[in-house]
């Protein structure tokens, strides 16, 4: 919609003191047919606006969508990096082209990008990460850590254990770990994560860790029903997303430094405390073969191990998994 058209309608709602705005009234402010106002509402609709449409009365705005402000994510938080340079946005492609962009300008480590909406969310291998508005959690996260390339894969698992630590403490959900980006509840997708480096030869200038987290979607599109979920859907109940990023944000704050002091190995023992996947039978998709065998553990580089029915293990680095019963 227009932002011109956009800010007069939303403007005379915010003069109607709650009262019904007829159709025809709306038609001649904006200066467009009633059917045109019938769009723009219905945009509005799509947008998370609650509206109640009434013949011969019109429309009234019943309820805005839930936004999250940056002063909401600030306010409270208390990180010393992460998210100290907060970049809010309402719509953008992908909020990790963003953060990349950031990073190239020099941003500082724990700048974070968060968006309501993400038009061509990514997943690994450029799949598509579904990123409806004002529903879930789509971030980026840019870190500077001093280590060496193939060592940011055991940033994902840091991560995925920062967003289960978040998610039990909000709610009474207990969610797994699927390896190696994959946080499941009840066997449902709620989380992806997705790790991208920038990197020069043996060094890491910068990561981008993207988080998707589904919270308060009500329904999915149907090639997604039967794989993904959200908070609301498993746990019953709205969560408030900006708390959701703040306790986010501290968790992994706390498991970031305990992993530059110590080492994977604390963050490994907590990872296996949540993880789905070891001891089941499994199958590895890769790009070019597909192992079957039981996940038998990580490694203390988060290099997942899966023995075959031969005996023979085989370190797999990135890989589709599917769990077999
Ligand atoms: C992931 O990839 O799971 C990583 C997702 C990362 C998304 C975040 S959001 C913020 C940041 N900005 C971005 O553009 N991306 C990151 P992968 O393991 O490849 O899984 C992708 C698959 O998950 C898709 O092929 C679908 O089958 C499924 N999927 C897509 N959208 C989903 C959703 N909202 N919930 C659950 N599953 C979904």
């Amino acid at each position: 919609m227009q932002s011109e058209v956009r800010k007069r309608l939303l403007d005379a709602f915010t003069n109607s003191d709650e009262e019904f705005l007829s159709g025809q009234y709306l038609a001649e402010l904006i200066g467009c047919s009633r059917t045109a106002v019938w769009k723009h509402m219905e945009d509005l609709r799509k947008e998370g606006f609650e509206l109640e449409a009434v013949r011969r009365k019109g429309y009234r705005i019943v309820k805005v969508p839930e936004k999250i402000t940056d002063n909401e994510i600030r306010l409270g938080l208390t990180t010393k990096r992460l998210g100290q340079q907060i970049h809010y946005e309402e719509s953008v492609h992908s909020t990790q082209a963003i953060a990349l962009k950031l990073s190239m300008d020099g941003a500082p480590e724990g700048t974070i990008v968060i968006a309501e909406e993400q038009t061509s969310g990514r997943g690994r291998l450029n799949r598509e990460w579904h990123s409806a508005k004002y529903t879930g959690i789509w971030m980026s996260i840019l870190l500077r850590p001093n280590l060496l390339p193939q060592q940011a894969p055991q940033l994902t698992l840091i991560t995925a254990v920062a967003v289960v630590q978040a998610i039990e403490e909000l709610t009474p959900l207990l969610p797994q770990i699927k390896w190696p980006n994959d946080i499941l509840i009840n066997g449902k997708k709620i989380t992806g994560i997705l790790t991208e480096l920038q990197a020069e030869s043996d060094r890491i200038n910068s990561v981008t860790i993207g988080i998707g987290i589904n919270v308060n979607q009500d329904s999915f599109p149907p090639e997604l029903e039967s794989i993904a979920s959200s908070l609301l859907i498993e746990g019953g109940e709205k969560v408030n997303r900006a708390r959701l990023i703040q306790t986010l944000l501290t968790k992994l704050e706390t498991l970031y430094d305990l992993y530059l002091k110590e080492g994977f190995y604390p963050i490994k023992l907590l990872w296996e405390g949540y993880a789905v996947t070891i001891g089941k039978k499994i199958t590895a998709r890769m790009l070019k073969e597909t192992i079957e065998g039981k996940a038998i553990g990580i490694t203390d580089d988060g290099v997942l191990l899966l023995e075959d029915d031969k005996g023979v293990i085989h370190s797999i680095y990135s890989a589709d998994i599917e769990l077999q019963n």
